[in-house]
């Protein structure tokens, strides 16, 4: 029996059957609603909100969160597969996913009130409140323990100043979680749209996530009140633990891009004749869709493993850092070789490949870059940090 050339071990046997029924579920939405108008919103730099909606619909949005909130209460697993099946499309619709459910419900989850959690959760579920996370700031990205964005308190109120840079949905946003320094450590607040002071900028002449609201924000003196202060969580642990959640999506969205670009060039390699056959005939187009096969099939392996190990409440954040360096390296090195494997077809967005290679530099980029996760991974054998 021929084997699925995008599942070469059959890793959909290790899931569950409503784990199969929610890849499937995605899998269609993707295939139906995303696929066929991506390319051009991407050329057009418009992330496509009338999707919003139909993703709320789907349980998408804080899809591992309890029903009591409306959500769906999915199990780590199934959340990576949605990612997966998302990033097949496009990584900026996996992006608004990632944000709203791991860098915005999570944090009002985990360490927001009762009242919080009920007064935002179900409609961010709902798809009605859009939400950004501000951690970033423009001096450096990958030190967030430097931060300068401040909270200062003032009778029943806060005072914030400074600014984020690189927020994903910044624009959308109907809620800002920002991260700021105060007498007591770094602390979470819900900034809300319209707050005097509060403002957000979108960053253009993007060439990667171009279907995706990438913005600054900024803070002068945003009055905010106590009500609006995460109060469950003080010190860098709050955002970082935040990142861990979106990261073990992250790292199962990038299979989904590296299966499109395969698959692609599976198709494109067979039709395209030189030398009187096809491409698909050459001993060097075979030896790089084989290797492609081979990183897929060890990256699928590997994020299964990593849920289950979520699922079981034993994942470590080195873990993740070690999956998320290497199936953005995997999925960025499949994009750019199919571009190649595409000729002069594979510059324009006609085809998926160039679209996937350059949001990946993103994807690479944000949520910690590759060098930041090989130092964690380095850390963790040697015990030394080399931060
Ligand atoms: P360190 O000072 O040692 O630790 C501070 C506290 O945090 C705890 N911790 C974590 N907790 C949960 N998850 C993690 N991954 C954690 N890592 C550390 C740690 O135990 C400690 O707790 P406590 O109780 O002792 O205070 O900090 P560190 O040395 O571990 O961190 C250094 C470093 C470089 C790893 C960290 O700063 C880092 O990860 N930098 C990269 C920043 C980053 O990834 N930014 C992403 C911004 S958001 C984004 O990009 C969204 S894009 C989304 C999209 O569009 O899809
Ligand atoms: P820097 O931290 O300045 O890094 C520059 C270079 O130095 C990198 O190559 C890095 O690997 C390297 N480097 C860093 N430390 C070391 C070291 N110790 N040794 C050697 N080299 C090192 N942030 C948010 O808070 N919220 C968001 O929603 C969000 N969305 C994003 C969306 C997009 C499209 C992008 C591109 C970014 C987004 N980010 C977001 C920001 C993202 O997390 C940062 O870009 C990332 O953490 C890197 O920070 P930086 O860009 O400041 O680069």
């Amino acid at each position: 029996m021929a084997l699925n050339p995008y599942d070469l071990y059959d890793v959909r046997s290790l899931l569950s059957d409503e784990e199969r029924a929610v890849q499937d579920t995605v899998a269609r939405f993707t295939d139906e609603r995303v696929i066929p108008i991506i390319g051009d919103a991407f050329d057009q730099g418009r992330f496509p909100k009338e999707l919003v909606p139909e993703i709320a619909a789907l349980g998408l949005l804080g899809s591992s969160l309890p029903e009591k909130y409306g959500c769906a209460g999915l199990n780590a697993v199934s959340y990576g597969l949605i990612c997966q099946e998302l990033e097949r499309g496009d990584s900026g619709i996996r992006s608004f996913v990632s944000v709203q459910s791991s860098l915005c419900m999570y944090p009002i989850y985990a360490y927001g009130t009762e009242e919080q959690r009920e007064r935002w959760l179900p409609g961010m579920a709902r798809g009605e409140i859009i939400g950004c996370f501000g951690l970033t700031e423009p001096h450096g990205g990958s030190d967030p323990a430097n931060m300068k964005t401040n909270a200062k308190r003032d009778g029943g109120d806060w005072v914030l100043n400074g600014s984020k840079m690189w927020i994903t949905n910044g624009n959308l946003a109907d809620i800002a979680i920002v991260w700021a320094q105060t007498d007591d450590g770094i602390q979470g607040f819900v900034v809300e749209k319209g707050m005097p002071g509060f403002a957000a900028q979108e960053i253009k002449h993007k060439m990667s996530l171009r279907a995706s609201v990438t913005s600054s924000l900024f803070f002068d003196n945003v009055r905010v009140p106590e009500a609006n202060r995460l109060p469950n969580v003080k010190g860098l642990k709050g955002p970082l633990g935040c990142l861990t959640q979106a990261r073990y999506g992250i790292t199962w969205g990038p299979i989904g891009a590296a299966i499109a670009c395969l698959d692609e060039v599976l198709g494109y390699t067979k039709e395209r004749i030189l030398f009187e056959r096809p491409v698909a005939a050459t001993q060097s187009a075979q030896i790089k869709m084989a290797e492609m096969a081979r990183r897929i099939t060890m990256a699928q392996l590997l994020v299964v493993q990593l849920g289950r190990l979520k699922d079981a409440g034993n994942m470590q954040p080195t873990q993740v850092s070690l999956a998320k360096w290497n199936n953005c390296r995997m999925a960025i090195d499949i994009a750019r070789e199919c571009r190649d494997l595409l000729g002069g077809a594979g510059i324009t967005t006609e085809h998926a490949a160039i679209r996937h290679a350059l949001n990946l530099e993103s994807v690479i980029t944000y949520e910690g870059t590759e060098t930041v996760h090989q130092l964690v991974v380095g850390r963790e054998l040697t015990g030394i940090s080399a931060f």
